[in-house]
């Protein structure tokens, strides 16, 4: 049976493609769910993918990964990256392979993006690489997993 991972998008993220194009570009989230679509395709791995913009919510996603069993966790946690002790715990909790990844380079923008409670659960963190750091994330999740490409 085919190993799941979820992929989990914080706030405003919705507002993927119109939201501050100069810095996230025009890809909506559909575009990228699709793109996540066809990577995960490529590993054999079945897919979740959500977006909340409400915190517990995004709490009981991660919980409900673990319960589900799913093989890993890639989360963007956008504004909550800095702010949530509940995401860090729930993603602590749970133990499952965490990737986290930011569309934008966090690390050249205003300081208070940078310090990310999520980073201290995470196996590894990709940035700045625009939406192709979703596909980056999953292949190298797949990587972690001893997952190779399928075709
Ligand atoms: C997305 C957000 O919504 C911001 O709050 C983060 C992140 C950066 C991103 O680059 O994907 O600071």
């Amino acid at each position: 049976m085919a190993q799941t991972i979820y992929i989990l998008n914080g706030p405003n993220m919705n507002m993927l493609g119109t939201r501050e194009p100069d810095k996230y570009g025009r890809a909506t989230l559909a575009d990228v769910e699709k793109l996540c679509r066809t990577t995960a395709e490529r590993f054999g791995f079945a897919l979740v993918f959500r977006q909340s913009n409400i915190e517990g919510e995004l709490v009981t996603w991660i919980q409900e990964a673990h319960a589900k069993k799913a093989a890993g966790l890639v989360i963007n946690p956008a504004g909550y990256t800095t702010t949530s002790i509940a995401i860090l715990d729930a993603l602590l909790a749970v133990q499952l392979p965490v990737i986290e990844i930011h569309i934008t380079n966090i690390h050249q923008r205003e300081s208070f993006r940078q310090n990310s409670y999520v980073s201290k659960a995470a196996k590894a963190v990709i940035c700045g690489f625009g939406i192709d750091g979703y596909a980056l994330a999953i292949s190298g999740l797949a990587g972690l997993l001893g997952i190779k490409e399928k075709h």
